[in-house]
This record gives C-alpha cells, sequence and structure tokens, in this order.
C-alpha cells in the first residue's frame, strides 16, 4: 500500500479486488452500452445484485468519456459511478477522454458530496490501454482535481489488481509526487 498526502486529502494505492472496499463510492469501469460485462464489471455486478443492473437499464447509454451514477446494491458503497473509459487504438483522443472518465467522476464525487471514492484503472484491461500511459493519465487527473478545486473528498483510493498495475501506478505517482 502506498499513501500520499495531497492538501487534505488522501490518496492510497492499494492491490486489492474493488468489490472488498468500502468508500462512499466505488468507480465501475464500465462499456457505453451499460450492458454488464467482464473484468471489473463482472465483479461488480455479481456482487452488488440484480438490482444495480436494473437501473443501468434505465439509462439509453453512456457517452466515452463519461459516467453514470446507481445506486450500490449490496456492495459497501452509496453510490457506483459506471464510468467508460475509451478502447486504446479505436478513440483517437483516448488520453482526453480517459482523463475526462476519471474527471467526470471526480465532479459527481463533489455534486454528491461524498468523502470518499474507490477506482480501478479505468481502459487497462479489456480496453487495452497501455498501463505505462494509463496510470500517470489517471493520478494526474486526480491530483490536478484536489490541488485545483475546494472538495468534499478526504479519500481518493485507487485499487489495482494485480501487481503489475500496482507497481506501473506505484512508479506514476513516483514520478508525480516524489516521495523525498
Ligand atoms: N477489482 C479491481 N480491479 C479489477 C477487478 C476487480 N475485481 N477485476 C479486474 N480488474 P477491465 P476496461 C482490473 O477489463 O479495460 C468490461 O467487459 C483489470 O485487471 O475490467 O475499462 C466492461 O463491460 C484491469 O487492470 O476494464 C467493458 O466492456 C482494470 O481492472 C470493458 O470490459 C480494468 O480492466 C471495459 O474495459
Amino acid at each position: 500500500m502506498i499513501t500520499q498526502a495531497i492538501q487534505n486529502v488522501t490518496l492510497t494505492l492499494i492491490r486489492g479486488n474493488i468489490v472488498d472496499i468500502s468508500a462512499d463510492v466505488i468507480v465501475n469501469a464500465a462499456n457505453s452500452a451499460l450492458a454488464g460485462g467482464g473484468g471489473v464489471d463482472g465483479a461488480i455486478h455479481r456482487a452488488a445484485g440484480p438490482s444495480v443492473m436494473q437501473e443501468c437499464h434505465k439509462f439509453e447509454r453512456c457517452p466515452t468519456g463519461s459516467a453514470v451514477v446507481t445506486s450500490a446494491g449490496q456492495l459497501k458503497a452509496q453510490y457506483i459511478f459506471h464510468a467508460v473509459g475509451p478502447i486504446y487504438g479505436h478513440h483517437a483522443d483516448a488520453a482526453q477522454l480517459l482523463a475526462s472518465a476519471y474527471d467526470t467522476c471526480l465532479d459527481l464525487a463533489e455534486k454528491y458530496r461524498v468523502q470518499s471514492i474507490a477506482f480501478p484503472s479505468l481502459s487497462t484491461g479489456a480496453y487495452g490501454y497501455p498501463l505505462n500511459e494509463a496510470a500517470p493519465i489517471a493520478l494526474q487527473t486526480v491530483i490536478e482535481h484536489l490541488t485545483q478545486e475546494a472538495t468534499t473528498l478526504r479519500q481518493v483510493v485507487f485499487v489495482l489488481f494485480d501487481e503489475r498495475t500496482f507497481q506501473a501506478y506505484a512508479r506514476a505517482l513516483e514520478r508525480l509526487l516524489p516521495s523525498s
């Protein structure tokens, strides 16, 4: 686990399964159709229960780079923010869309006045975004949000599923905010 303070907010990187995390918001790596799928999306819907998919069906779709809000079913959270990251090699403006997916979640966190939010690594699984490019975009977007805006957040956690992903985020964070 790695922790850094940004203003009054704790930014944490941990290796783990996001469905085991307790936070006001759990972010899902969804698709534009909000149709469910594999990876973190599959794990979240299995753990949350069918009511969350029923809520997702009420949305027509979610544009890439944006997010929609549902309740959290049986997860230890108040809300799920279903964020849609870009498909690498398909979207020309992938970096901007990836930053926008994180930024939308951070803006929604302020709107819902929550104190804690847990992110997975958006787009770096089925959507093929190279980790070494995605990790600095994810972290920079969070750091900019926390340093540039008044925030209700007290904790931002990245829950990284495997060691390779955790290490990529750890390296990127060390470059952005050197620990010593
Ligand atoms: N907790 C945390 N991270 C996880 C978990 C988990 N339980 N399971 C996987 N990951 P992906 P994407 C990691 O493919 O690339 C889905 O089918 C995984 O190791 O879940 O944004 C959706 O329906 C990787 O590091 O999301 C979409 O169609 C990261 O989560 C599409 O895949 C993201 O991998 C979205 O693709």
